[in-house]
């Protein structure tokens, strides 16, 4: 039997493939047919374009139903795929191409010449468009060809794609993914949510994570069910097409955005039977507001772009297993979990450490990074997350802070070191410290605090840093200090500046 991800997402699409795979913005059906053509066509093009099974195609483009198509036939030809944030600047391009190496880039029509010359520097041979409709030079050229019939025979722990994530030394690390890692998510989620032919997804997340691509579309697909695909999240167009959804997935701030909408009520709710939060915590306040206001619980699950989907709060509801607020559930089948000490000693319940994983989930490792990759595993395989968790006697896990240095703002996870690595270079800054303050909107807002000598001030460091960074990245404020608070051990004390600037945007 076939192991390639898109096979087995392809079992379980509908035997009628006229059938809606996913319903437009503008009104338009795109079925299972069209899905598996397109998607076709375009494994045909890279196999003419000379891509081969391991190559990366390393795409930054809007959101469409064509970049889906594409993710499909880069997987069913055996490339391995590799979305990028469109959000991401020449400078941040130049650092992923150089380090994947990709034998095509895809990329916006607006971006095409920055993106050729980017190219040029770094040996990626081949740059194709694809815009926001689903056209552009990519959709031209693979028009008139005959769609590729048989997928690559991929094994299971072949690549099937690339994430970078950020790291703590501010240099990102591409997490390489297996067609297995893909499958066993998408076929556990499959279950353990009740996904069925009959369920419409209400997709309006971006489709360069992991949450919007693979969480949402794998899933989906291999349910043979079918998705409103929009382009962005917008909380009224969110509300007008509930009534014709039965499932959404969304970070905190999309919940956060509906329950202060004054239109969002019980009637928005009354089809829905299933609404998943993740990528970063859900407040306990955002939970309950969502049921008074529409009598469902908000189901919060756990992951990470290294190991997708680990934890998840029960769909089905019994006495003892409810979804609980301040809670990401229980493991999911075939995913172990354990809270460790420092050191790797394995802790008990209530006592807080590391969560560290294990299953069918967990990333092959960083791409061209076997030392980075070997200190984060233990030596019987456990990953270790980063993430500071406790289980409680009834086997629900918390997870209850980050030994990582990170800030996650509407659900995008941004580095302090990266962007402390931007605002040092300055002239007339000392150093800098970047750390998450809490936000209404955004969960946490990423914040610079600066010992500075000259006369630099916040509104030129937001631009220095919004010349090289993503726009979610930049900080939304910046304060200056005398000296930045230090242990004896020299090391900036983040959690005093967090105190100290707590209260920022608490009005905002
Ligand atoms: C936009 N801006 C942001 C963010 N998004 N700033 C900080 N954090 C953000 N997340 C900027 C905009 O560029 C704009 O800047 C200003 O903030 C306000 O924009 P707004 O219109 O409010 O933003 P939006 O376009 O509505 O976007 C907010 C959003 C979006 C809908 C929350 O960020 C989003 O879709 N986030 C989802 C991220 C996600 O998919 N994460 C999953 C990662 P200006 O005003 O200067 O122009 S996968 C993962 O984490 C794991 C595996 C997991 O567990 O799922
Ligand atoms: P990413 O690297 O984008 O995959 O982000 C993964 C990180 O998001 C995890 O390591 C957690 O810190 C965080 N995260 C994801 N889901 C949740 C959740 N439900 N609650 C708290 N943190 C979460």
């Amino acid at each position: 039997m076939s192991e390639n991800l898109y096979d087995i997402l392809a079992q379980g699409f509908p035997a009628d493939r006229s059938q809606p795979a996913m319903l437009l913005a503008d009104g338009t059906a795109l079925s299972y047919a069209h899905l598996e053509e397109q998607a076709g066509r375009y494994a045909r093009l890279l196999c003419d374009l000379g891509v081969k099974p391991g190559d990366r195609i390393a795409v930054q483009t809007d959101k469409s139903a064509n970049a889906v198509f594409l993710y499909l036939g880069a997987v069913r030809m055996g490339a391995v795929y590799l979305p990028l944030n469109v959000g991401y600047t020449a400078a941040e391009m130049a650092y992923f191409l150089g380090d994947a190496r990709p034998a095509l880039v895809v990329c916006r029509p607006q971006a095409e010449a920055a993106m050729r010359e980017i190219a040029a520097k770094t040996g990626v041979p081949n740059v194709h468009t694809l815009d926001a409709a689903g056209g552009g030079s990519l959709t031209e050229a693979a028009a008139d060809l005959e769609p590729l019939a048989e997928s690559y025979p991929a094994k299971a722990d072949e690549l099937a794609a690339i994430l970078y994530t950020s790291g703590t030394t501010g240099r990102s690390k591409g997490a390489m993914l297996t067609h297995r890692n893909l499958s066993s998510n998408a076929l556990v989620l499959r279950e353990t949510w009740g996904f069925r032919p009959d369920d419409v997804l209400l997709h309006m997340l971006p489709i360069f994570h992991v949450h919007g691509l693979f969480v949402a579309i794998n899933t989906t697909l291999a349910a043979g069910a079918r998705m409103h695909f929009l382009p962005k999240f917008d909380a009224d167009q969110a509300i007008g097409l509930l009534p014709g959804c039965t499932v959404m997935m969304g970070v905190p701030t999309f919940y956060v955005r509906l329950v202060g909408h004054a239109a969002f009520d019980k009637q928005a709710a009354a089809n829905m039977r299933l609404f998943v939060s993740g990528s970063a915590p859900l407040l306990e306040e955002t939970f309950q507001a969502f049921e008074q206001r529409t009598g469902r619980r908000i189901l919060e699950r756990y992951g990470m772009t290294e190991c997708g989907m680990i934890t998840s709060n029960p769909y089905q509801e019994a006495p003892g297993r409810e979804r609980r607020a301040g809670t990401v559930g229980f493991p999911l089948p075939e995913v172990e979990v354990r809270i460790a000490d420092d050191a790797g000693h394995i802790l008990g319940t209530e006592e807080i450490g590391v969560l560290e994983v294990k299953g069918p989930n967990v990333f092959a490792g960083y791409w061209q990074l076997p030392e980075k990759t070997a200190e984060e595993f233990r030596p019987d395989g456990f990953f270790v997350t980063g993430d500071m968790a406790k289980i409680d006697a009834e086997g629900y896990v918390h997870i209850v802070g980050r030994a990582k240095d990170l800030v996650i703002s509407g659900g995008y996870n941004v580095y302090p070191k990266e962007i402390e690595l931007v605002i040092d270079q300055l002239p007339g800054v000392v150093e800098s410290a970047v750390i998450g303050l809490p936000h209404p909107d955004f969960g946490e807002a990423v914040t610079a605090v600066v010992k500075r000598t000259g006369e630099i001030g916040e509104e030129e460091i937001i631009a220095a840093c919004a010349k090289d960074l993503a726009k979610f990245k930049v900080p939304k404020r910046v304060f200056f200090v005398e000296d930045l608070p230090r242990n004896t051990m020299g090391k900036v004390q983040k959690a005093d500046l967090r105190k100290t600037f707590g209260e920022t945007f608490k009005a905002a």
